[in-house]
């Protein structure tokens, strides 16, 4: 957001109509308005983004702020309180801006009615409360006297409640042990809501900016008022006007999920907001944001032991939710949440089920979103989501830990993927990975799902490497032995020159660089270093590193190669190539993936 002295000679003039109509205020706070609008239903072009542009009512011609959005809403926030603001907004396209909206004004909240409402309300509740505990007494003293208290609790229940009651009895036979219970056993979701959450007073929230974009509206930090504690840090989840029932449902739905989790590497949920607009979520606020991101913005910053002690707390966590039956189905870095003391927490929890809001989810075969390069093949191909399917994920995790947020399978497509795993292929040891850490990982990607190790099995193993640092020395890099029998050897990807090899590793950049420094057979570059690999000009940490890996797949397959003989290989990749080409057409048919 930038704020900016209000200039008419250089004001940008927009030209045709305007693509945006009707503006409307979704909700205020003191300090925030959160405005929608419509988009033109036919832009003459695409519409690439929207400027906001606000002032306050009584500095016009002093100075404006703008602000930008790709969505047709936004929350404007570090607003005066009981001022008002004028908004007009324009849309931008490939061939410029369009004109102005007409001038919106909207007044945010006061601050003194807030409260003066909330001492009402309070004012309100007490007396109710006092009343209805009397009520209470008197209710409770007569059915105790009549012995009719389990009769009246049995007859008002649903059978579905009774089912819960009866399962949670269950778990009353054995104290200590949480059991998850999932928000769509209950008939009313809302009821889910208020067992698990609490119910925060939007007065006591400030929301500070808007820090991201979900798929329910924006994401802002902001500072929590605690009763009788100082104010907290957090992050602020908020429900976009104009939504659906569905929409609301299934935004708290991932608040009834979070309550029921008590764990230092879980997200803690702070409250909800669902008796006034807009309907909020509150959680802690995770100073260092999405995993994946983080690592891409600090590549090559930490020490091996750092990225464990990461990857401990991310297995930590998820041992919490497989020890209470929660699985999660969408493990993967963008949905770990970072604090400033690197510790990792499990988030991203409300649309396990369906899917919705993960941009890396793409339909399936089956019907189904799934994220295919975190899933499990049984999950994928049959929708078997378990701990051991969440187990698959976590190995794409750390793999993602450790190559820095590179993306798994780089540029490969979705059926790529599909197949090769199929065939046996996993993921190579990201450069600078230690062999303890990449075995861990193939171990969590057996295709057998019983085979794989269970979180318990995995926070151990960390462990172990933690306290015996001495362990995590050998690099993948330094292991040249190859295994002696070539039925040991996974089926890895297979190619016939440099240029098809850089090709598929999305590296075609760098043909020339390869041709001139004299690497011609893929031979040749089989004994390429790091250092090799630098001297011919590739300059970028990423790019290095992602050479250098397939150069060590590379290593394994030539060696397959000489073991079994050129004519097979040239078989074989020409069976891969038909194979992938019918199933591209076949999938092309079916438009799914
Ligand atoms: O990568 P980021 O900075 O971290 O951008 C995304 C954005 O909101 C949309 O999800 C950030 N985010 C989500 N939850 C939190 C949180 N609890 N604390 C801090 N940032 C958060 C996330």
């Amino acid at each position: 957001m930038c704020r900016l002295i209000w200039d008419y000679s250089t004001s940008p003039i927009g030209c045709g109509p305007s693509l945006v109509a009707a503006v409307k205020k979704d909700w205020t706070t003191q300090n925030a308005i959160a405005l929608s609008w419509q988009e033109a239903e036919q832009p003459h072009a695409a519409i690439r983004d929207y400027e906001i542009k606000y002032y306050e009512k009584e500095q016009e011609q002093l100075s404006y702020s703008s602000t930008r959005t790709k969505v047709p809403s936004t929350i404007v926030t570090g607003l005066k309180p009981s001022t008002a603001y004028v908004f007009h907004i324009r849309a931008r396209t490939a061939t410029g801006y369009s004109s102005y909206s007409s001038k919106f004004e909207f007044i945010t909240g006061d601050d003194d009615s807030e409260e003066a409402s909330d001492q009402g309300q309070v004012l309100v509740i007490v007396t109710a409360a006092v009343g209805g505990f009397s009520l209470l007494v008197i209710l409770t003293l007569f059915l105790l006297i009549t012995g009719r208290c389990q009769w009246y609790i049995k007859s008002k229940m649903k059978p579905q409640d009774k089912r819960r009651t009866q399962y949670q009895n269950g778990h009353v036979a054995f104290p200590g042990i949480k059991t998850y219970v999932d928000p769509d056993t209950y008939e009313d979701p809302t009821q889910a809501v208020h067992d698990f959450a609490k119910e925060i007073d939007p007065s006591r929230i400030r929301i500070e900016r808007v820090i991201g974009a979900g798929e329910f509206g924006e994401v802002c930090s902001g500072r929590l008022r605690t009763p009788g504690k100082k104010e907290i840090p957090v992050a602020i989840k908020t429900l976009k006007g104009g939504y659906t029932e569905r929409q609301r449902r299934d935004f708290l739905r991932e608040a009834s999920i979070m309550g029921q989790f008590d764990n230092p590497n879980i997200i803690r949920l702070e409250g909800v907001v669902t008796k006034s607009r807009p309907v909020m979520i509150v959680v802690e606020y995770m100073e260092n944001g999405s995993l994946d991101s983080f690592l891409r913005k600090h590549d090559g910053h930490f020490t091996v032991i750092q990225l464990v002690g990461m990857l401990r707390g991310i297995a930590s966590g998820m041992m919490y939710l497989s020890d209470i039956g929660y699985v999660h189905r969408d493990l993967a870095a963008r949905n770990i949440l970072v604090d400033d003391n690197l510790v990792c927490k499990v988030s991203d929890f409300g649309l396990s089920r369906v899917l919705e809001d993960d941009p890396e989810a793409s339909y399936t075969t089956t019907g189904g979103k799934i994220p295919i390069r975190w899933t499990a093949p049984e999950a994928i191909q049959y929708r078997k989501f378990s701990s051991a399917s969440d187990v698959w994920s976590y190995g794409i995790v750390m793999w993602e830990v450790m190559s820095y947020g590179e993306r798994p399978y780089w540029e490969m497509s979705n059926q790529d993927v599909i197949l090769s795993i199929e065939e046996g292929y996993r993921l190579p040891a990201p450069m600078g990975c230690p062999v303890a850490l990449h075995q861990l990982m193939v171990h969590c990607w057996q295709k057998e799902r019983s085979r794989r190790p269970r979180f318990h099995d995995i926070l151990g193993f960390l462990d172990k490497l933690i306290r015996n640092p001495s362990s995590l020395l050998t690099l993948v890099e330094d292991v040249h032995s190859l295994p002696e029998s070539p039925e040991e050897l996974p089926d890895y990807p297979l190619f016939i020159s440099i240029s098809d090899w850089l090709d598929s590793i999305k590296m075609s950049q760098y043909k020339s660089n390869f041709i001139a420094a004299g690497y011609t057979t893929l031979d040749s570059i089989s004994g390429m270093s790091i250092d090799d690999v630098r001297r011919i000009g590739v300059s970028l940490i990423g790019h290095q590193r992602r050479i250098v890996s397939s150069i060590q797949t590379l290593r394994l397959q030539i060696l397959h190669i000489q073991q079994s003989g050129f004519h097979q290989y040239v078989r074989s990749f020409r069976d891969k190539k038909e194979k992938t080409q019918e199933r591209e057409n076949r999938v092309g048919e079916q438009n799914c993936v």
